[in-house]
Order: C-alpha cells, then sequence, then structure tokens
C-alpha cells in the first residue's frame, strides 16, 4: 500500500519580491490536485493551509537579507505541520516561494531521525539554492534551503536543522543558474549535481536512476523538492525567476514517471507557481498533471513494465 497523500497549503511570499506566491495553494486547488489524484484512484486529503507563528526576534548581518523573521515564523510553523504529516502519510506541499522547504525538509528531517532512515533530497530546479543568509546577494530567502538542509552555517537565526543531509544525499536536478558564493560553496562538496549540460548529453533518465538506485540501496526516505522553473519558460511561465533553457513537457514528465516506478518518494514541494503570471492557469495544470505522473499516471498502462 503506497501512503495516502496529504494536501498542506504553504502560501508563503516572503522568499523573494515578487509578490503572487501566496495564491499558490489557492491555484492547485482550482487546477483540481485532489480530483486528479482520485481520477487515478489515489485517494488524499487535505490539511488546509499552514499559518506563520508569532514573529521572532531575529537579525541578520547582511543588510540585504529581508523578511527574515517572517521566513524564520513560518520555517517553525511548516517544520511542525511537515513531521505530523509524515507519520499520516506522503505530503504534498503546495506553496508558495521555495523558503518554505526550510521548513517542510526541516520537519521530514526529524522524522527521518526518529524512525532512523536516511533522507535523500531530490533537488528539481533552475538554481542551486545554495546561497546563506550571509551570501546571498539579492537578500531572497528562496535562494537558501539546500544550503540549510546540507548544514552549511550561517543561519543562526533559524533553528537548527535537525539532522543535517550528507552533501552525497542531495542531488541537483535540472539547474542552468549558479551564482559565484554557491558555485565556491558547491565545488568544496560532494553534491551530485546534474545541470542541464549533464541531462542534455547524458539523457534525462540515467543520472536519475543512478540517485534513485543509491537511495533504495540505503533503505532512505526521498524527499522531492520540484520549483516551477526546473520547467522550461515556454511551458511554465507563471515564475518570478525564468531561466531559458529548462527541461521540456516530455523530460519533466518522464522524471515523474520514473519516480512513480521507483516507488522511493516520501514527500514532495511544488514551489515557486506564481498564478498572477500565468496564461489562463497551464502552469498550474501543468504542475498538476506532473503530480499525475508521479501518482501513477501512463501515457499507456501496460500490464507489466516495458522499460526499467
Ligand atoms: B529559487 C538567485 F541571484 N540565485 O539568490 C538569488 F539568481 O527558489 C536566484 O530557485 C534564487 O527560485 C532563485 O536570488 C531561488 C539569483
Ligand atoms: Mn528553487
Ligand atoms: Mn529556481
Ligand atoms: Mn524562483
Amino acid at each position: 500500500m503506497r501512503p495516502k497523500p496529504i494536501l498542506i497549503g504553504a502560501p508563503i511570499d516572503s522568499g523573494q519580491k515578487r509578490e503572487g506566491c501566496l495564491m499558490g495553494p489557492a491555484a492547485f486547488r482550482v487546477a483540481g490536485l485532489a480530483r486528479s489524484l482520485a481520477e487515478l484512484g489515489v485517494e488524499s486529503d487535505d490539511w488546509g493551509d499552514v499559518t506563520p507563528g508569532p514573529l521572532p526576534e531575529v537579525t541578520c548581518p547582511n543588510p540585504a537579507v529581508h523578511h527574515l523573521a517572517e521566513t524564520v515564523a513560518w520555517t517553525r510553523a511548516l517544520a511542525a505541520r511537515a513531521e505530523a504529516a509524515m507519520a499520516q502519510g506522503l505530503p504534498i506541499f503546495m506553496g508558495g516561494d521555495h523558503s518554505l522547504s526550510l521548513g517542510t525538509v526541516a520537519g521530514v528531517a526529524a522524522h527521518a531521525k526518529a524512525l532512523g532512515r536516511p533522507l535523500f533530497v531530490l533537488w528539481l530546479d533552475a538554481h542551486s539554492d545554495y546561497h546563506t543568509p550571509l551570501t546571498t546577494q539579492s537578500g531572497n530567502l528562496h535562494g537558501t534551503p539546500v544550503a540549510y538542509i546540507a548544514g552549511r552555517p550561517g543561519f543562526d537565526a533559524f533553528p537548527p536543522f535537525p539532522a543535517p543531509v550528507p552533501a552525497d544525499r542531495i542531488c541537483l536536478y535540472g539547474i542552468r543558474s549558479v551564482d559565484p558564493a554557491e558555485h565556491a560553496g558547491l565545488l568544496e562538496s560532494d553534491m551530485t549535481i546534474c545541470d542541464m549540460r549533464v541531462l542534455d548529453e547524458q539523457g534525462i533518465v540515467a543520472p536519475l536512476r543512478a540517485f534513485l538506485d543509491g537511495v533504495r540501496a540505503a533503505n532512505g526516505l526521498l524527499h522531492v523538492s520540484l520549483d516551477v522553473d526546473f520547467l522550461d519558460p515556454a511551458i511554465a511561465p507563471a515564475v518570478g525567476t525564468t531561466v531559458p533553457g529548462g527541461t521540456t513537457f516530455r523530460e519533466a514528465h518522464l522524471v515523474m514517471e520514473h519516480l512513480h516506478e521507483s516507488g522511493l518518494v516520501t514527500s514532495l514541494d511544488l514551489v515557486e507557481l506564481n498564478p498572477f503570471l500565468d496564461e489562463r492557469g497551464r502552469t498550474a495544470r501543468l504542475m498538476v498533471e506532473l503530480v499525475g505522473s508521479l501518482m501513477g499516471r501512463k501515457v499507456f498502462d501496460r500490464p507489466t513494465r516495458s522499460f526499467g
């Protein structure tokens, strides 16, 4: 029995400066996320939207950083909700900008630690999101969650990350925009980096399969974080940080189909959807269809696996 999906809204907008991501959870619901799962025969629960607690007194030496207290408040609230949801099913966090992963992955990591199982993270994104609050130049905290998850120093304002994920259990997939400070940090880590050039040369499946083999061999939990900008802006315009050269419609679906077949995914973030920038809901619908593939929709349903 696969765990039951639990939809959780995270209308967080504080991780960047362009307003609109807070409408994401509503757009995912309107685009029919629960309905499309039901059509696949997958029952889900909807736990509604998370709200942040009171704002903490926090400071950061980097003057560029903005909305720090809000983001810390969200991180605490989301970590608690994520840990609770992990005990009940497969949480699907509907963002909200990518700063929500500071909280969701913290909660997932706490759960994995309690279970005594290793956590792996697959980061589907145009960006490496490996800044710390000290290195970011934009001051946008949606560019920092991978560093927090990996235990990079500089997050004093945030709760200590429950069990930092060793870099070799994190895979950045589809990246094509890395700032110098991130690049320097990544060169010093053993993170698996499947940038767009690697995917162009090796194909979209082979590097994914290699990473998933590692998760399976370690009996790990797998958190997938899907940033809308993983997709090419031509097919997914509703995002504030478009970068050309992203994955195509079929490449993205193929990733999801393989994730489904692996049976390894235990939690999922859907982030950075800005419905205000969308064209008649097409990006929201595409994201919902991708979740469908992750939950078992197939191009052609054969009784036995024909590839693998
Ligand atoms: B996202 C950026 F400068 N690196 O720090 C920054 F390019 O969650 C972008 O992946 C961060 O969308 C993008 O602001 C964060 C920029
Ligand atoms: Mn991101
Ligand atoms: Mn991104
Ligand atoms: Mn973005």
